[in-house]
């Protein structure tokens, strides 16, 4: 199935993180991140990949980039590591950090790729992880400064910006679960870390802005979630996983109030005041999407998810492997329907308070190391069904694919590859996949064959059957 045609002016990019790809852990005077001491731990890291050492973007950044000007990419999102810049989390600036994304951005622009940094891409600054991290109200502030300190160097060159990525994996990965860095097992008592980073993107947008930022936007995981049974006890599961992972920070950031008075409740600090802050006007609005989750009611037993992590058992809901469609190398559903689905759902919501979207992440893990087939395809259906959510009145107006090479897929360590480039672990070859060459194509023909339909591969079509209506969606609010 072809790809429809996008807009002209429409953004191609795509995707990668500091921590993912740079290595470098120490170099230049660069301090330890969170991260970098919680891969540091014997067994954290599945398949005991070098995380200091990662892609090797650090000193390879230029063959990335030249990678992106191959493929004609419009933008490339990377993540700008706050330790790198502010080795301590406050205090010194380590100027060879600073210049480091200086170069990087002098090169993107050499290469005619517009730089989108984001500022936040998990890896908090060993120092304050240690004083408590985003449980700490301090942190928020002291992130604000970083942003400051970045956008005073790079505003006049970078063109858009991402404050922080994905908080919602943070607050439950890293401080409920324990399954991410810092590795805390909080439950429920982790919520002052959403409030915290939903504060330091508040208070970032306002330093970016009078350090002379323009077209701030926020990178957040959104999925439609699915309600697995019939019962009361499914339905109330469902809709607290919904809150919990859709509404409790978009509702902030759009409308100035958290989703549920209860879970506000529970909200450190000032919280209607910090609820201004948080709610700043933005540009636009990223959107990461992988897949839909099936939620029920709460599992007696303690269960290993498709994605690899255990959800304990006492949970208030439970999650459900979603059966009938095909796998990606992570067992996620490759659902393209939920991608529609989940940006019409914002859309309704928010109506005019939604600001323009981006989808800053979407892509797929497979170990298909250089005939990625089932890439081209997942990339073909997402991209089909971003444009039907475009026909249907949503504004989006660009597309990052996950992730330009492989890189650490944090605790997969190298088993789960992204990238549209190979990246051999032992020499950091890189090697462009088959869907590198059909990214390029595409590209290409949607900005400069537009009237011209493309001839691309079949995109595999979910296996029979598929769970079509043995789920309800409740994502909405
Ligand atoms: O690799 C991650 C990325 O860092 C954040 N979003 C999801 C991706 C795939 O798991």
């Amino acid at each position: 199935m072809p790809v429809p045609m996008f807009p002209p002016g429409f953004l191609w990019g795509a995707s990668a993180s500091a921590f993912q790809t740079e290595g470098a852990v120490d170099t230049d005077g660069k301090g330890p991140s969170g991260w970098d001491a919680f891969a540091a731990r014997p067994g954290r890291i599945k398949d005991g990949a070098d995380t200091t050492r990662a892609t090797g973007f650090h000193a390879r950044y230029r063959e990335d980039v030249a990678l992106l000007a191959g493929l004609g990419a419009d933008a490339f999102r990377f993540s700008v590591s706050w330790p790198r810049v502010v080795p301590g989390g406050s205090g010194a600036v380590n100027a060879d950090g600073l210049d480091f994304y200086d170069r990087l951005v002098d090169e993107l622009c050499a290469h005619g790729v517009t730089p989108a940094p984001t500022l936040y891409h998990w890896d908090t600054p060993l120092p304050l992880e240690e004083a408590g991290g985003w449980l700490d109200r301090d942190t928020a502030y002291r992130f604000a400064e970083y942003a400051g300190i970045v956008a005073e160097r790079l505003a006049d060159r970078v063109p858009m910006w991402i404050t922080i990525n994905e908080p919602a994996e943070v607050t439950l990965l890293g401080y409920a679960l324990g399954e991410h860095a810092p590795g805390r097992t909080l439950l429920f008592d982790a919520l002052p870390a959403a409030h915290h980073q939903l504060l330091a993107h508040g208070l970032a947008v306002r330093a970016l802005r009078a350090a002379g930022a323009d077209n701030i936007g926020v990178a957040l995981s959104h999925a439609p979630v699915w309600t697995a049974g019939d019962s009361d006890e499914d339905r109330l599961g469902a809709e607290l996983y919904d809150t919990l992972t859709n509404w409790l920070f978009a509702d902030p950031v759009l409308t100035g109030r958290y989703p549920d008075e209860n879970i506000a409740a529970l909200m450190p600090g000032p919280v209607a005041d910090d609820l201004k802050v948080i709610s700043a006007p933005l540009d636009w609005y990223g959107v990461n999407y992988y897949n839909p989750t099936l939620v029920g009611a709460p599992r007696p037993e303690a269960l290993e998810t498709f994605s690899g992590f255990t959800m304990p058992a006492g949970l208030p809901f439970g999650i459900r492997e979603i059966e009938g469609y095909e796998k990606t190398g992570f067992g996620w559903p490759v659902v393209p329907e939920g991608l529609t689905e989940i940006l019409t759902l914002l859309h309704r919501r928010y109506g005019d308070r939604l600001p323009p979207l981006h989808i800053t992440e979407n892509g797929c893990a497979l170990d298909e190391p250089l005939a990625d087939d089932r890439r081209i395809a997942y990339l073909e259906g997402h991209l089909t069904a971003l444009r039907a959510a475009m026909d249907a009145g949503v504004d989006v107006r660009g597309y990052f694919t996950w992730s330009l090479t492989d890189n650490v897929e944090w605790t997969e360590g190298a088993s789960q590859r992204f990238g549209l480039v190979h990246i051999d672990y032992e020499t950091l070859t890189r090697t462009p996949k088959a869907s590198y060459a059909w990214y390029r194509d595409l590209i290409h023909a949607q900005k400069h064959q537009r009237e011209q339909p493309q001839e691309q591969p079949k995109r595999n079509e979910p296996a029979e059957g598929a769970a079509e209506g043995a789920a309800k969606r409740v994502s909405g609010g």
